[in-house]
């Protein structure tokens, strides 16, 4: 009998309104957590992390990834301190694959995760969603952050619908774009205007190149843990797959990831599959990707996007997207049948919607559209699983009348 998929769930800790209670009932069996409340590049400590894994495990569920165990921007930038958070992380890696964690989620975005301009996207049936337009990214760009030439960096289609709709940025909506984008991941706190510019300055000299060298240095800092430890390290790719806001990104498509692991070739070096982050760029044939780096996938993030014309995008019902999510799990649930264990997925976002329409709530991660999401995966994954263990159409066995005409 071969494995099933870890349906797991990504839990903010003790203050996340969505409790371990309700995640159990969701049907989800492992927990994605991270100690949010240590500041950025600290060390995690042995209590720290025993204390939240007892909490999970109390609750009769199991911690099966860290995510993310956040790299610091000194090491991004491989800035003068950057030897201090290097040994700092490594300490981080050895206390929790001493807890029994070894598999660990962390992103290599400068400065900025996951890039939105609207957070409550109004979907046609009165739930609501996390949502890109990229007009809306080049008026922060363009007139509140004031980058020089950022206008170069967008479509003439998409410049030309900012500039129709340029009275439409009120105060109230301007000082809600920028919480929106400079929020990132809700619990790690915002970043300024004037910070922002700052890193902007860093990251020009830095370049692609440069920011690909730094990946490369900070993964071969931590071979020797994780490859005594047996950690697995899943990248999670860029959300969106673009080079955003005059800042280098490189894990963007197929040649970025061919790229990270052309560099660093141990095992260890692995990939967070996220298919709402590499699927909002129409690049990237998302069944494709995952069929050429599947050996190196221990962590899988599920949900979808359907993207305009301009390349706006919303995050859309986790079966129904420009993500074709179907053949993502044939793959995936072949490539789980190969594995020793079971690869965990998470449904990664899920819409606002019904009762926690009314609740304040993590961006992405209220509890019923995460609910749903997964309850659908589940759903789909059991039914390609059968298919593919009986490959015998159910006309073959008679019981099924077949037509003449
Ligand atoms: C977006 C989300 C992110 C992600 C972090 C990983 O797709 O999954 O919050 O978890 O960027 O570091
Ligand atoms: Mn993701």
């Amino acid at each position: 009998m071969k494995n099933n998929l870890i349906q797991s769930w990504r839990w903010y800790g003790p203050n996340d309104p969505v409790s371990l209670s309700d995640i159990k009932q969701a049907g989800a069996t492992a927990i994605v957590s991270a100690l949010h409340h240590v500041p950025h590049g600290e060390v995690w400590t042995h209590e720290d992390i025993i204390k939240r894994k007892n909490e999970i495990e109390s609750a009769g569920l199991r911690w099966a990834v860290v995510e993310s165990v956040p790299v610091h921007e000194s090491i991004k930038t491989n800035s003068e301190d950057a030897p201090k958070y290097l040994a700092n992380y490594n300490q981080s890696l050895v206390n929790l694959a001493k807890a029994g964690l070894t598999t660990v989620c962390y992103n290599f975005m400068p400065v900025l995760d996951w890039t939105r301009t609207d957070i409550a996207f109004s979907l046609k049936n009165g739930a609501k969603a996390l949502y890109l337009d990229w007009a809306d990214l080049a008026y922060f760009d363009i007139h509140m952050l004031q980058r020089a030439n950022a206008a170069d960096d967008y479509s003439p289609q998409v410049i030309s619908i900012l500039n129709n709709r340029l009275e439409s940025y009120t105060p109230e909506k301007i000082q809600q774009l920028e919480e929106i984008i400079c929020m990132g991941v809700p619990t790690e706190g915002m970043i300024t205007i004037p910070q922002l510019r700052n890193s902007l300055e860093i990251y020009k000299n830095i370049g692609k190149q440069g920011l690909r060298d730094n990946l490369a240095l900070f993964l071969n800092a931590i071979a020797d843990t994780c490859e005594s430890y047996g950690i697995q390290m899943t990248i999670h790719p860029d959300d969106p797959p673009y080079a955003i806001l005059g800042l280098p990104r490189i894990t963007s498509n197929a040649e970025d990831l061919q790229w990270i692991f052309d560099a660093v070739k141990q095992p260890f070096n692995g990939l967070c599959f996220c298919t709402g982050s590499l699927g909002a760029g129409p690049f990237n044939n998302l069944p494709e990707i995952l069929k050429t780096f599947g050996e190196r996938v221990h962590f899988v993030h599920l949900r979808n996007v359907k993207r305009d014309q301009f390349g706006n995008f919303h995050e859309s019902d986790h079966l129904d997207g420009d993500v074709d999510m179907f053949e993502v799990m044939k793959v995936l649930v072949e490539l789980n049948n190969q594995r020793k264990s079971p690869i965990p997925f998470r449904p990664d976002h899920g819409h606002q919607m019904l009762d926690d329409l009314q609740k304040d709530t993590n961006p992405g991660y209220s509890a019923i559209g995460r609910l749903k999401g997964l309850a659908e995966l589940r759903g789909l994954e059991l039914g390609i699983a059968r298919m593919l263990k009986s490959n015998q159409s159910v006309y073959s066995k008679g019981n099924i009348a077949t037509f003449e005409n």
